[in-house]
């Protein structure tokens, strides 16, 4: 059989090249939201394999992980400029497109006998490509194999690229989802954790650029016109046009990227619909996923980092010094027994629940912490939710512009969840930290743990908590602080 270039595997070529270099500039500002590579999950500083930045921690001050962030320009990321929400929407674009149109992908080449041209019938291929490799490297072309339209040489790389490392980059991309590894924290931990699955997804990129950059010269060396005239038509017989059509798809490309990156960065919230569209149906299948990790307590990890100031006033400052004796947690609206609750009422209807879970922080740091807390179900049972009742609001002391003014938002501090959510057996409200009270950069007394979410949903310094039946009411009606504030969604579970 003749391989040949047919149609369809020309169309999917020319689409991966959107595809990846989309991956490429929204992945770049994934990374610059945490600019550090770690083999291990408690990310101590200092540990780092890899560093994307220079910025140093500095001694005296307090140094939250939005601090550590990298402001990347739009040339190298999408949308560049520290937009962590909106880059992860257009990784998550691609995503369905790329899965999508790649398992059709995949049903033609084997339906069709072209997978023929990536995988290798004899073990002659592999000494063949040896060979084509020595050709390359004395400045000459190998012969193409029998039957196919390239060299052995070729024909291990690309069956590479295509069957091997593009599942790898997708499978290591959704292992880092909390909401996976929350269900399953043995595959997690199989792997070596989330930090060595991140490690490994940038590595899986490196891999993609070198092969990039070695593909293109390579079209370059065998020749422009000729190779790109096999991309638009399949063969080579006009260089010309070919190199010309091909070289124009290319400038459209270009200039895809540049609308998309005005586009987001001018109107950032219609990035955000598209994504939703696409990305939420997935989401919605994540959020029927239960945590059920319990780490071993040898995992927990000394370091512990953490978002936010917490609260500045008065008020607060009294309770941390009087060790909460007035902290009264109120657990009110769509109830029918409201309640007030001190942290000793709430130590006793705890009865000593703790569980051992990664933290999970949506810009990428992970660390291991016994929480121990009661499971918001119970708090439910006791205060009894009217019928209409949808979601739970957690509510914080911290006011954004007055305690955290570099978040860039304003008004309280919150969370939502929904029923199902809340109801999870680890949802919890925590009050103590590896045994210990939970430090005041950490949420202290109370703060909420969602255990298959990213981190920013978990509300930390909660004074309470209220029964709600819709959460369109609060803030700006997106469930919580972060989601009214930046580019992030309430069902955030990767
Ligand atoms: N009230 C409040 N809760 C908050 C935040 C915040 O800024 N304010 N930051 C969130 C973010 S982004 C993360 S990652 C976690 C951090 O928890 P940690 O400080 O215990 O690591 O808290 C979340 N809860
Ligand atoms: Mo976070």
């Amino acid at each position: 059989m003749e391989l040949g270039f047919p149609w369809w595997l020309r169309i999917e070529h020319f689409a991966n090249i959107i595809f990846i270099t989309f991956f490429i500039r929204s992945g770049i500002e994934i990374l610059g939201t945490f600019p550090k590579l770690y083999r291990s999950l408690d990310c101590k500083p200092g540990t780092a394999w890899a560093k994307f930045t220079i910025k140093e921690q500095p001694k005296h001050k307090y140094y939250g992980v939005i601090d550590e962030e990298e402001n990347y320009s739009p040339f190298v990321a999408m949308p560049g400029t520290n937009k962590l929400g909106a880059g992860r929407y257009w990784h998550w674009i691609m995503v369905v497109g790329f899965v999508n149109l790649g398992a059709v992908y995949l049903v033609l080449l084997f339906a069709t006998g072209q997978w023929q041209r990536y995988i290798p019938t004899s073990l002659n291929t592999f000494m063949q490509a040896w060979n084509d490799m020595v050709t390359y490297l004395s400045f000459q072309v190998p012969a193409h194999v029998e039957g196919m339209p390239f060299n052995a040489l070729q024909q291990l790389t690309y069956g590479f690229v295509v069957l091997i490392l593009s599942p790898f980059q997708v499978l290591t991309g959704f292992l880092q989802s909390p909401a996976i590894a929350g269900r399953w924290p043995w595959l997690s931990q199989l792997l070596g954790g989330r930090q060595v699955i991140r490690s490994m997804h940038f590595v899986g990129l490196a891999i993609y650029a070198v092969f990039i950059v070695g593909h293109v010269f390579m079209v370059v060396v065998h020749g422009y016109g000729t190779e790109t005239a096999k991309m638009v038509f399949g063969d080579s017989s006009r260089p010309l046009v070919g190199g010309l059509i091909f070289t124009a798809g290319l400038l459209v490309i270009l200039l895809l990227h540049v609308w998309a990156t005005r586009l987001t960065l001018g109107r950032p919230r219609s990035i955000e619909k598209v994504a939703n569209l696409v990305w939420r149906p997935f989401l919605h299948v994540l959020s029927g996923l239960e945590s059920r990790q319990d780490y071993p307590e040898s995992m927990i990890t000394e370091n512990h980092r953490s978002n936010g100031r917490c609260p500045q006033t008065p008020e607060y400052q009294a309770l941390v010094t009087h060790d909460y004796d007035d902290f009264r947690l109120e657990i009110g609206g769509l109830v029918e027994n409201p309640m007030t609750l001190t942290l000793e009422d709430l130590r006793e209807i705890s009865k000593g629940y703790a569980q051992t879970t990664v933290h999970n922080c949506v810009q990428g740091f992970t660390s291991v912490g016994k929480w121990g807390g009661i499971p918001v179900r119970h708090l439910l049972e006791l205060a009894k939710p009217l019928p209409g009742a949808t979601d739970v609001a957690f509510m914080s002391f911290q006011q954004m512009d007055r305690d955290d003014p570099d978040a860039g938002g304003s008004g309280y501090f919150y969370e939502t969840t929904g029923w199902v959510e809340a109801h999870a057996p680890q949802t919890i409200v925590a009050f103590s930290l590896n045994d210990d009270e939970i430090p005041v950069d950490n949420g202290a007394p109370l703060r909420l743990r969602l255990e298959t979410s990213t981190g920013f949903r978990m509300c930390k310094w909660v004074e309470r908590i209220e029964v709600i039946d819709g959460y369109h009411a609060i803030g700006h009606g997106r469930g919580g602080w972060w989601e009214d504030t930046d580019l992030y969604d309430r069902l955030q579970l990767i």
